[in-house]
């Protein structure tokens, strides 16, 4: 069969794959600026609470994001996400049952309680290990910038490719992965870091394999976000960009700024909400920033989205229940999607079975540039009172598991679109 040996070949690199993980801990390198102290105060967490509600359907969830609430956690007939307190009453009012709330710094403080940290990566570790990366293996990778934050942190994205450099045009297969687009979600970031470090480290094992890509990384897509987060007590469960909107409440929602479909269901208009959509489509740098990447590299076929968490491998679309139309594309998704929940353990399945999004990312990279596109929601499954929260896992054995098998599914999806291509 023609392509069994190729997939032989896949499964041989996958299985020698061995990672050793060190992760610094974050230096509170930045200060925070005055103002976002000044709006904001000491500690944002106690503006927002963590909510339990009842819901059992995809309908009921996306009135949820509607509403302006994260949907951090579904359940069968629950979900449990972040809402600010102002908006509170709009659940009540949408005639939803509220089964329990803990102000969001009372979560914050029984994390504290646990003796183990997860050691979150800084930007400026990021920034870092990217240099060093490409100045070690010039031969394979190369620095490149998706563009700046709206505080103008370096959307730094690593390039490897055996032949062309830098912003050089390629014809090979390119693929493209981003981490930690919210900011919450650091445990993106690492998986994204470690991909580099990994295809770095193995480049002579993997010189034929890594020879017909054009691979590109971009392990902190809201830099901002994430320092932000990370500068709290110990952080604040931050979602958004750091956007000042017009109301001097903080963020956008980066995964509703997205052009398909902006502004429909499953997104606020909330300025303070976790789903805030942005005053219009492309309104904040990063998202540009994204948008005029893929336009000026048309050889990219694919794109993943790390974020945390659920464990699930989400492909379009996300904000109808349609089926991609497309059979190929549909089958395509489908089949690769189930490959890399093989190789994981995460549930495959269509991003709108979760609740509507509109605006997001990937629908947006599919239904723009054709691109094979996933959301990988990772590690944990659900919130964990022994190995750490959802966004905060401290577990460093299952932070090593998750950038393990992550590593491996990439692998088998890039595999697989070269297949695709030829
Ligand atoms: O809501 C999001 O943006 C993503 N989940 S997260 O918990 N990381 O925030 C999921 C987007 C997937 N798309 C849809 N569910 N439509
Ligand atoms: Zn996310």
């Amino acid at each position: 069969m023609k392509t069994s040996r190729k997939a032989d070949r896949t499964q041989s690199i996958i299985f020698f794959i061995s990672i050793t993980i060190s992760l610094p801990l974050h230096t509170q390198t930045d200060t925070i600026n005055p103002i976002y102290e000044e709006l904001i105060g000491d500690d944002a967490t106690q503006k927002s609470t963590w909510i339990e509600i009842s819901a059992s359907n995809s309908n009921e969830r996306s009135l949820l994001a509607e509403a302006g609430m994260s949907l951090d956690e579904i359940n069968e007939n629950s979900v449990c996400g972040i809402i600010p307190n102002y908006l509170i009453h709009n659940i009540k009012d949408s005639g939803f049952v509220i089964k329990s709330q803990t102000p969001l710094n009372r979560l914050i403080e029984e994390d504290l309680t646990k003796t183990k940290r997860f050691p979150f990566l800084s930007y400026n570790h990021v920034e870092s290990t990217l240099k060093m990366l490409a100045k070690k293996h010039h031969d394979v990778a190369s620095l490149t910038s998706m563009g700046r934050s709206i505080q103008s942190r370096n959307l730094s994205t690593l390039r490897i490719n055996t032949t062309e450099k830098n912003n050089e045009s390629s014809i090979k297969t390119g693929i493209l992965f981003i981490g930690t687009m919210h900011a919450r979600e650091h445990l993106a970031t690492t998986v994204a870091l470690e991909l580099a470090l990994w295809l770095c480290n193995n480049k002579k094992n993997l010189h034929d394999f890594l020879s017909k890509y054009d691979i590109y990384i971009t392990p902190l897509f809201n830099p901002d976000g994430s320092e932000f987060d990370l500068d709290g007590k110990p952080y604040r469960y931050f979602r958004k960009n750091m956007r000042i909107n017009h109301d001097k409440r903080i963020g956008v929602d980066l995964n509703r700024n997205f052009s398909y479909g902006w502004g429909e269901r499953g997104s606020s208009n909330f300025t303070g909400s976790e789903t805030y959509r942005g005053p219009f489509p492309f309104s904040e740098p990063e998202s540009r920033a994204l948008k005029n990447f893929l336009e000026n590299k048309t050889n990219i076929k694919a794109f993943v989205s790390y974020h945390s968490y659920g464990e699930l491998i989400l492909y379009p679309w996300g904000n109808t229940q349609k089926p991609i139309e497309n059979i190929h594309d549909r089958k395509l998704h489908e089949s690769i999607a189930q490959g890399m929940a093989t190789i994981t353990g995460y549930a495959p399945q269509q991003a709108s079975r979760l609740y509507i999004a509109s605006g997001d990312t990937t629908d947006w990279a599919y239904a723009t540039h054709k691109l094979i596109s996933f959301t990988i929601e990772l590690f944990p499954k659900q919130y964990g009172r022994i190995n750490g929260s959802g966004f905060y896992p401290t577990e460093k054995s299952l932070i090593k598991k998750t950038a393990t098998n992550n590593i491996k599914a990439a692998l088998y999806l890039m595999e697989k679109i070269n297949l695709n291509c030829q």
